[in-house]
């Protein structure tokens, strides 16, 4: 993942934390057991917005257990930290850190796209969610795209999307997400030239 640079990094989050305290859980489309929210989310850990520093905390090796991530360097990540931060109301990088070794182990996305349809309406979609494996079992995987769901709807999204695994669809299915009859198909093109 690149070597570290010397000097401090910076805690500045991505996105305002205060929209976190918003979130209410009763309405998650899931049971929760022992019930736990964005801002309750169990002893020793913490869920929040993505920060600069977090590139030292693991954020990027927690990715790697999701897809391959490439040799990103500390720039690099900055670089990208920076243009995410540059389009405000977008981008909403969320992770789980555990406080008790400062590691970041669970994370995911809301991206927040601009429409024309549906009256100049905004779309989320949920990307990028990954639970470190030795953390498997405790709700988090639930908590994480909840905090992102009920983010998307505080944010007047008229929908939330995601698209995964075949195999992750009973996952999904039970936080509320379904296959819409007759509109439930995923297509892509994969091209050549993209960096790994
Ligand atoms: C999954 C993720 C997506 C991620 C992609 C990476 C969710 C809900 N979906 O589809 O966000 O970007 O995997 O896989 O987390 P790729 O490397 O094959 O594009």
């Amino acid at each position: 993942m690149g070597a570290p640079k010397e000097g401090i990094l910076s805690e500045e989050p991505l996105y305002d934390p205060k929209i976190l305290e918003r979130l209410d859980f009763s309405k998650a489309r899931t049971k929760f057991s022992p019930a736990v929210s964005a801002v309750q989310p169990g002893e020793g850990l913490r869920v929040r917005p993505l920060c600069r520093a977090d590139y030292r905390r693991g954020f990027l090796q927690l990715l790697s257990q999701l897809t391959s991530v490439g040799d990103v360097s500390e720039e690099q990540f900055l670089k990208r930290f920076d243009a995410m931060q540059a389009c405000p109301n977008t981008y909403y990088v969320t992770v789980i850190e555990d406080t008790t070794n400062g590691q970041v182990i669970g994370s995911s996305t809301l991206v927040v796209e601009q429409k024309f349809i549906h009256g100049c309406a905004v779309r989320g979609r949920l990307e990028d969610v990954v639970v470190n494996n030795t953390y498997r079992g405790k709700q988090l995987g639930k908590l994480i795209i909840m905090t992102v769901t009920l983010l998307a709807e505080e944010l007047n999204c008229y929908k939330m999307t995601l698209d995964c695994k075949d195999k992750l669809v009973p996952f999904y299915s039970t936080l509320g997400y379904t296959l819409e009859k007759g509109n439930s198909n995923y297509m892509m093109i994969r091209f050549d030239k993209a960096p790994s």
